[in-house]
């Protein structure tokens, strides 16, 4: 009687350890895909894959009617990020000038609402109609302006917004797929 207890009770000890050991196995299997799923995690910012391009553009000319940017035409991918650089050669005041670039068409009309704003507001106008906008580039100075090209190709406007600069600096920003 007393030797089949103590095999009774060997066999529920046996049992809890396995159960035990069972349980330590399920801990196991349930930490190991969580860590397979930080993997992904670390390889994430693909933000790096995002092609970035390179624009330079001159503001030329030393009196109001000379003023003109050297370059008419910008070319950039859909969606890029670009790196822009304006280089104001200008020596004199006032020749103080931005690249605003704006929806196809618009230069005309976000040029003169730059107007309003004055340079309080940086002659930059709070608008849809506006893509991006540098800062003011005093004579010899040179300024950069980041921003990500429009996803939707096309040809847009770019122009200087400094007031009445916008009839002689303007151009056109190709936007290729
Ligand atoms: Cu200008």
């Amino acid at each position: 009687m007393k030797k089949t207890f103590y095999i009774v009770l060997a066999t529920f000890l046996l049992a809890t350890y396995s159960c035990q050991q069972a349980e330590e196995e399920n801990v196991v299997t349930e930490v190991a895909p969580a860590v397979v799923e930080n993997v992904p995690v670390e390889e994430e910012p693909d933000t790096t894959l995002q092609p970035v391009e390179e624009l330079i553009l001159h503001a030329v000319g030393n009196t109001l009617e000379e003023i003109a940017y050297a370059e008419d035409t910008l070319t950039v991918s859909s969606g890029a990020l670009v790196k822009m650089v304006l280089v104001n050669e200008g020596i004199d005041m006032p020749m103080v000038h931005n690249v605003v670039f704006t929806q196809p068409g618009a230069y005309q009309e976000v040029a003169l609402a730059a107007e309003e704003v004055g340079a309080s507001g940086n002659y930059v106008p709070d608008m849809p109609l506006v893509v991006a906008a540098s800062p003011m580039a005093l004579p010899g100075q040179t300024v950069e302006l980041n921003f990500t090209a429009p996803t939707e190709p096309g040809a847009y406007d770019f122009v200087c917004t400094y007031p009445g600069h916008w009839k002689l600096m303007h151009g056109t920003l190709l936007v290729e797929e």
